[in-house]
């Protein structure tokens, strides 16, 4: 691979030309994820998302890093499935506050047909408030994608959380193959894809490598990818693990930013952790999305004061609402080649 080829759009990557990206001197790594990112993206601009947990606690999967698995005692309070009317009034604040995507969260293996109808109707009214809508509620069959299409949702989440070798050790409830395949019933059903993985979870850099291979080969890059690092939660598995060290989180976005160029890269949940200068690094390595808002699901994010004050330190700008279409920086893959 030239250096010169890096920022092409390619569904063929292999470890070793990913294990070279992630191992350059750093300068480099950053120099040419720059360059690629001012390629494809504005400036200077980052896409904001507020999430909302519609139905929280109580999951029956063993994700180790969880704290809403039933099988963990995190101490948190569960809570059944919202209201349509108060989930729309916490989206008529995100959009206050500044958000141009609401993403509803739910702690599902799979949603069921009673809740996925109720779940519908809220996609209904928050896309109704000219809001992008996303949802998380796991395991998703084909016709159940459909449905969430029909009501207007433009983006579904579902992450492949780390490489395939690694998966194993974090979640026995559900296979890789499980994941693939909603991914691929989201994709069938035309929706936009958010997926991404969650880094400090005892993983290797070759397990690092290879969830960016993953993403990067699907047939069509995700729109968007959510790069967590995790949040550890005292009586998850996963509290005490060793933390990635904060260089290498840069690199993973660097990387992918370079592997996936149009896509939005989402410096996602760990933010409240780190320091100004470390965001500013993930920034300038192609990060151009954020969680916006005081709580992720159910973990704490940095407040809206500290973000806008972080944004315009930088001279950082929030990423205009998008109309179907989107602006030339916005449109997918197929669309803008
Ligand atoms: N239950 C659905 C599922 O897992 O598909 C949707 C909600 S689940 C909470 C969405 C994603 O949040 C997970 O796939 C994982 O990547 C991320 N996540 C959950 N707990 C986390 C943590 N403690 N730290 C970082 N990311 C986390
Ligand atoms: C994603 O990749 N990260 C978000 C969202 N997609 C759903 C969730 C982060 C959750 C962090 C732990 C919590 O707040 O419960
Ligand atoms: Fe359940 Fe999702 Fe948490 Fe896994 S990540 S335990 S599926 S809520």
């Amino acid at each position: 691979m030239t250096q010169s080829a890096l920022g092409t759009v390619r569904h063929d990557w292999t470890l070793a030309e990913v294990t070279s990206l992630l191992d350059m001197p750093l300068m480099d790594l950053l120099y040419h994820s720059q360059r690629v990112h001012r390629e494809h993206h504005e400036p200077n601009t980052v896409q904001m998302s507020t999430l909302l947990s519609i139905k929280t606690g109580a999951c029956p999967e063993d994700c180790a890093y969880c704290p809403q698995s039933v099988r963990y005692d995190t101490g948190l309070e569960r809570e059944e499935l919202m209201e349509v009317a108060a989930v729309r009034e916490r989206a008529v604040r995100a959009k206050e506050a500044g958000a141009t995507r609401f993403c509803m969260g739910a702690a599902y293996r799979s949603p069921k047909a009673r809740e996925l109808r109720i779940i519908t109707q809220m996609v209904r009214e928050v896309s109704a408030l000219g809001l992008e809508t996303c949802a998380t509620l796991g395991m998703l069959a084909p016709e159940q994608a459909r449905e969430l299409k029909d009501a207007g949702l433009d983006y579904y989440n579902h992450n492949l959380d780390t490489s395939p070798e690694f998966y194993g050790q974090i979640i026995t409830t559900r296979t890789y193959q499980d994941r693939l395949d909603t991914l691929e019933a989201v994709r069938a059903a035309d929706l936009k894809v958010c997926c991404g993985g969650i880094l400090g979870m005892g993983e290797s850099s070759s397990d690092r490598a290879r969830l960016l291979m993953t993403l990067a080969n699907l047939p069509q890059h995700p729109e968007s990818v959510p790069i967590n690092q995790l949040v550890q939660v005292p009586g998850t598995p996963l509290e005490g693990a060793v933390p990635v060290d904060p260089l290498d989180f840069v690199r993973t976005i660097a990387a992918a930013r370079l592997m996936m160029p149009r896509a939005h890269v989402r410096l996602s949940a760990g933010r409240q952790g780190m320091s100004d200068e470390l965001q500013a690094l993930c920034f300038l390595a192609g990060a151009n999305s954020i969680f916006y808002g005081e709580k992720l699901l159910t973990t704490g994010n940095p407040d809206v004061e500290r973000d806008r004050s972080l944004l315009a330190r930088l001279g950082i700008k929030p990423e205009r609402a998008t109309q179907a279409g989107g602006s030339p920086a916005m449109r997918n893959e197929e669309t803008a080649a």
